[in-house]
């Protein structure tokens, strides 16, 4: 059965004619990042032609390896990285990528001539998943290179995220989503896997005001500040101001976000005693994810500043990251700044 899904405007419309579409916003266009966004679409359809055949096709498990983070390597990470890869590196839209999986930049082949967009991007978040059949997905943010010729450099990839371009992510869940934006508004299409199309099916989606769901790995709660505890003791009603909300947590970064996005709430991955920078990666994960909770009404700190007003010094920097609705992500900077004494700040970039 074919899902055809008409969007709020009542069109049905594909992923490749929405993309087109946001070509009027800038009447410099040339349809190059117009073709590299459909690139990544399509990566993200064979990513998850791979995924639903993953246990008969035995690339379920581990690779063997262990990437630049120090995490094993799943055969589906390896793929997903490829896949992406074969995609975007030859087509001349891209000057330099770089991928959690890699430890340096990402050249184009050589016969390659370097395109004018920088592509970052996680192939598969949250893979220790993977073997459970549990939530998994590709995060990616693009931004215009800063060398003016030739190959692309690191230095192209180390952007504050206000400079982004676009920035998006794929979901491989129940069923497969694309959530991607330009800056004009944040949009969510739905892969209808009988005829192999992303439709629109969640235009310009806004996180709702009212939070719902809490998203964090309260076992490491021992480790964390006081900031922090006393923070989730609020969220748990502790302060007897305000109404428990309900947790959530998978584990998978991509797929806790985007139930943040669509329902509203909080996800945070701290800093704690042992890792003060906390887990997550500025490059990959939380500028991409940053940028979309802006456009979608919400906000993206570290618990003191704005994930997108980071300069990241280092390709495989991580950072804290509090994500969702503004109004929980305010309150974690300032019960942060009250308990800790603004301690765990990092000094002001720029
Ligand atoms: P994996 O890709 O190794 O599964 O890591 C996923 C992740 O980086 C992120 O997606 C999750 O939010 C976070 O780790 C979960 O970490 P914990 O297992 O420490 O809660």
């Amino acid at each position: 059965m074919t899902l055809i899904l008409p969007s709020k405007s009542g069109r049905v419309v594909t992923i490749e004619r929405h993309i087109l579409e946001t070509q009027k916003y800038y009447p410099q266009a040339t349809g190059v990042l117009t073709n590299l966004l459909y690139d990544i679409a399509l990566a993200g359809k064979m990513i998850a032609s791979q995924m639903s055949l993953a246990g008969l096709a035995q690339v379920l498990g581990k690779t063997g390896d262990v990437n630049v983070q120090g995490e094993q390597v799943m055969k589906l990470d390896r793929l997903a990285d490829d896949i992406i890869y074969h995609m975007t590196a030859t087509t001349g839209r891209v000057a330099v990528l770089a991928s959690e999986e890699h430890e340096e930049i990402i050249p184009v082949p050589e016969q390659t001539t370097p395109g004018k967009y920088i592509l970052m991007f996680d192939p598969l978040d949250g893979s220790s998943n993977i073997d459970y059949d549990a939530g998994v997905g590709t995060i990616f943010a693009i931004y215009n290179r800063v060398t003016s010729e030739g190959p692309g450099t690191v230095d192209d990839c180390l952007q504050t995220g206000r400079n982004l371009v676009a920035a998006g992510y794929i979901v491989y869940g129940v069923s497969t989503m694309f959530v991607y934006t330009t800056g004009h508004g944040v949009h969510g299409f739905t892969l209808d896997p009988s005829i192999g199309e992303f439709l629109l099916t969640h235009e310009n989606i806004r996180i709702p005001p009212e939070p719902v769901y809490y998203s964090t790995n309260t076992g490491n709660q021992e480790k964390w500040s006081k900031g922090v505890r006393e923070f989730t003791k609020a969220l748990h009603g502790g302060n007897g101001k305000a109404k428990p909300l309900s947790m959530r947590y998978v584990g998978a970064l991509v797929v806790d976000f985007h139930r943040t996005l669509l329902a509203g709430g909080i996800f945070y991955y701290p800093g704690d005693k042992g890792k003060p920078q906390g887990k997550l990666r500025l490059t990959y994960e939380a500028i991409p994810l940053a940028y979309i909770a802006e456009q979608a009404g919400g906000y993206a700190s570290d618990g003191c500043q704005a994930i997108l007003d980071i300069r990241p010094q280092q390709l495989h920097q991580r950072t804290p990251l509090f994500v969702g609705s503004s109004s929980l992500v305010r309150a974690a900077e300032a019960y942060i700044a009250k308990y800790d004494k603004g301690e765990e700040c990092p000094p002001p970039v720029e």
